[in-house]
């Protein structure tokens, strides 16, 4: 059977996933910690226990929710949710949701699949409410009964840096989820369950792709997944030897949660409303056009036989005659599509947030990243399996990834000033290329570096780039572990039943 068609796994005990030495200390740790906690706060153990991890992205940025294909791998930061079901007797019936860290107070929800998540008021326990609804909603479309809602004991411990573009959020959404369906004793193929998560995580109000649940979900540990949507697969990606990715924080915080309006929702607003112009110039007539075009893949067969009609198979080609690389105003486009943007918008609550935030639409620019970034993909993958030495291959692969930064800074302007700062650290200092690495505007770089520098390279970061912000009081010299480190490609989710 394909892997994603199997079910989670389900383990007796940490090996097979936390492996052996100081990881499986440290996890054995996590798991009493939990267990202690949660009899302290609920006056019982937990049922049963679900992980998943966080992800680095190695290249595909931003194009995942239009619909192409993406290569992240796992990393061994993960979030552990331990969950007990109460008794149909036991009251209260609702939801109280507590974590291993006192930064999280604990939240309480009633025991309602229906309620809706207010994002007017974020709090971090809306995460687990997202995978609560994800739940309910795939059980109700499948047919299946849960009976009537019961309340949940739920204690989280997460150790994914958040806000750093390495999605603690899918991995939070993840677990809760697997956790939930675990302790009502039911378990799907993972293809499904990331599709779920992938849907419900969207309750949080950012209009995401799939790609962080896709590989919390799938991914397998030694490799990196090539993955597609429509529907979801992973096929492995056996990264060649010699090279190890580093990931490096800014120490940006980016909240995409919170800013969701003017930096992630706007962009997948300005890719439809690309799509949806170039199907237009193409031929399409604009009702057909809003009515059909979601995504930039939606219009890309047509942009292809407009290139072969000049001799290329190049989408972009079509981007460069149709689109002005001057902004648009809403009114520009609405000349264009003959209706106003707010009609079009109007079912989505946080595209019309977009629409009264943005000042100015840049078409010509998004459009040229998600093709050129979606073609970086299979390069990537290409390259991988090429007939070249590794020694080769890892320098076209760090060639891709800076080319990948380069587009994301200047096309689809997600970097930020400590981001160029520290990608740029990276390459003076024996990268063979770097890139931010999840949505952007903070968080996290991902860089490629031979193994046999990799201690001295990280020297050279803490030198270079996080001894100045220890001197300034951001971080703690002791915590600079955690922020610059070497990452293998770990597991996926599982679940723990001791
Ligand atoms: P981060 O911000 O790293 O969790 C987000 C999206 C992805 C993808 C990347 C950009 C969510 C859950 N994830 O990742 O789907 O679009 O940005 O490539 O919103
Ligand atoms: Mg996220």
């Amino acid at each position: 059977m394909a892997h994603e068609d199997l079910p989670i796994p389900i383990f007796s005990s940490l090996d097979p996933i936390y492996g052996e030495g100081s990881h499986l200390d440290e996890a054995k740790l996590r798991f009493d910690r939990l267990k202690s906690k949660f009899a302290e706060v609920f006056g019982h153990h937990p049922e049963v226990y679900a992980r998943s991890p966080g992800r680095v992205n190695l290249i595909g940025e931003h194009i995942d929710y239009e619909g192409y294909s993406v290569l992240p791998m796992a990393i061994r930061q993960d979030t552990i949710v331990a969950i007990r079901k109460r008794g149909a007797e036991e009251s209260p019936k609702v939801l109280q949701i507590a974590n291993v860290n006192d930064k999280y107070s604990m939240c309480t929800y009633a025991s309602d699949p229906n309620q809706e998540v207010d994002l007017k008021n974020h709090k971090w326990g809306h995460y687990f409410i997202c995978g609560y609804k994800g739940f309910y909603e795939y059980d109700k479309s499948k047919g299946i009964d849960v009976g009537p809602p019961v309340g949940l004991d739920v204690i989280v411990d997460g150790i994914v840096p958040t806000g750093s573009g390495l999605s603690s959020s899918a991995a939070f959404v993840c677990s809760a989820t697997i956790a939930i369906m675990a302790v009502f004793n039911m378990n799907f193929p993972k293809k499904e369950i990331a599709q779920l998560t992938c849907d419900c995580e969207r309750h949080i109000g950012t209009q995401s792709g799939g790609m962080d649940q896709a590989i919390s979900i799938m991914a397998k540990s030694g490799y990196a997944e090539l993955i597609d949507f429509n529907p979801i697969r992973a096929s492995d990606v056996q990264l060649p030897a010699g090279g190890t990715f580093v990931i490096a924080h800014s120490l940006a915080e980016s909240q995409k949660a919170v800013t969701a309006a003017t930096n992630y929702n706007n962009r997948v607003v300005e890719c439809r409303l690309a799509a949806i112009v170039l199907a237009i110039k193409l031929g399409m007539k604009p009702n057909e056009a809003i009515l059909k075009v979601k995504t930039l893949s939606d219009v890309e067969q047509l942009c292809i036989s407009f290139a072969e009609s000049r001799g290329s198979a190049d989408p972009q080609v079509a981007v460069k005659e149709f689109l002005n690389e001057k902004p648009y105003t809403a009114e520009d486009i609405e000349k264009i599509i003959l209706e106003p943007l707010t009609s079009i918008l109007k079912n989505s609550a946080t595209s019309l947030d977009v629409l009264k935030a943005a000042k100015h639409f840049k078409l010509f620019q998004r459009a040229s990243h998600v093709y050129s970034e979606a073609k970086r993909v299979y390069a990537f993958r290409d390259t991988v399996l090429a007939k070249l030495s590794d020694d080769d291959k890892l320098s076209k692969l760090g060639d891709l990834m800076n080319e990948s930064h380069h587009s994301c800074s200047v096309l689809y302007e997600c970097s930020c000033p400590e981001l160029e700062e520290l990608v740029k650290t990276c390459r003076d200092n024996g990268g063979l290329g770097a890139r931010l690495t999840g949505a952007g505007w903070g968080g996290c770089a991902v860089a490629l570096v031979k193994d046999s520098i990799v201690s001295q390279f990280i020297i050279k970061l803490k030198e270079l780039f996080y001894q100045s912000r220890i001197d300034r009081g951001i971080i703690n010299k002791n915590e600079t572990d955690l922020y610059v480190f070497a990452s293998k490609p770990s597991s996926g989710a599982a679940i723990f039943k001791f």
